[in-house]
């Protein structure tokens, strides 16, 4: 018996030693330490083994199940480590896993849309900061001392610099009055931005909201100029059968002023909606930047981006724009 033991050893490492995966390992544990394998048969012999040699051969039984044992343990972690070694499984005919897909706001794919339909209008974009001085946001727009646009109730006044107060800009003409301080006419430019107002939040009012405003000064630039850039805006937007109007009104930085509506289809209804400002800049606005205003005129309007979105997009309510839930952001 201790013969055939120690062959059943030598086997037994042999062919451990072959094993290359975890499949064969199995099969070599099954075959061999198993409670049917090879190991376990060989204990009923014992009882045959004379009394003299059992504790000899116990012993040698014994150790031939330990270097079985350890032998399996050694081979196994050999063989997982040599796994790991080679880097994760992949199986590469499985489906690939779907992540979900960011996307820009609708508010910022808006003003791309709107940037990209007036940059085919000859127009290109300026900007300027959100902190303004009164000189840009009220009095060079002919908005004097004491004019009641001014009052504290209407502005979020920020805090004084250099003698003058300053504040969040409440238009994005602010941009227009520098551009037109650093460079003389032909100018052609919109300014897209944000602008705040001490507005109580509800459906349609939020106290920081986005504008874009056009402008254009040049010698001869009349209402003809203005009218047709808005109405080709309009079909260029919303549609082939999109329409303007414009409805007489007062701004202090324009004159003549009017309202902009734009009529468009709403749930398979056409319908007028007011969407912003316009009109021509005011002699007192060009005289503020240095420019002659018996050569020069020009056009000026604001529209509200929101509203252009909200129309566009069917959205009633102004604050889910600001909300930043990704399962109203995702629909658009
Ligand atoms: C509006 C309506 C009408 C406007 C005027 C100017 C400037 F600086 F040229 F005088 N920029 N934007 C303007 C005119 C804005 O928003 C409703």
């Amino acid at each position: 018996m201790l013969a055939d033991l120690d062959d059943l050893q030598s086997t037994a490492l042999a062919e451990l030693a072959a094993a290359t995966d975890a499949a064969s390992l199995e099969a070599w544990r099954i075959a061999y330490l198993g409670s049917k394998g090879r190991l376990k048969a060989m204990m009923p012999r014992l009882k045959d083994v004379s009394k003299e040699e059992k504790p000899a051969v116990g012993k040698r039984l014994n150790e031939v199940k330990v270097a079985l044992e350890s032998g399996f343990e050694a081979r196994q972690a050999e063989l997982e480590g040599g796994a790991a070694a080679a880097g994760p499984q992949v199986d590469v005919t499985q489906p690939g896993a779907v992540l979900p897909e960011g996307r820009r706001h609708v508010l910022s794919r808006t003003i791309d849309e709107i940037v990209e339909i007036f940059g085919r209008m000859g127009f290109t974009t300026a900007a300027g900061p959100e902190v303004e001085d009164e000189w840009h946001n009220f009095t060079a727009l002919n908005i004097p001392a004491g004019h009641p646009a001014r009052d504290p109730i209407d502005n979020f006044y920020m805090g004084e610099q250099e003698g003058s107060r300053t504040l969040l800009r409440t238009q994005t003409s602010t941009v227009q009055i520098r551009t037109l301080e650093a460079t003389k006419p032909p100018v052609r430019i919109i300014a897209c931005g944000r602008v705040y107002r001490p507005d109580t939040h509800d459906a349609t009012h939020y106290s920081m909201f986005h504008q874009v405003e056009g402008l254009c000064v040049d010698r001869g630039i009349t209402m003809v100029d203005l009218k047709t850039t808005l109405f080709q805006f309009a079909r260029a937007y919303f549609g082939p059968e999109a329409e303007v109007r414009m409805r007489p009104s007062f701004f202090p930085f324009t004159e003549p002023s009017a309202e902009v509506d734009m009529k468009m289809r709403i749930k398979g209804e056409w319908q007028w909606v007011e969407i912003g400002g316009c009109g021509m800049v005011d002699p007192n606005v060009l005289q503020a930047v240095d420019i002659d205003p018996e050569e020069f005129t020009g056009f000026a309007f604001g529209l509200g981006i929101e509203r252009i979105a909200m129309r566009k997009y069917g959205i009633s309510d102004i604050r889910w724009l600001f909300e930043n839930d990704v399962r109203f952001l995702g629909q658009f």
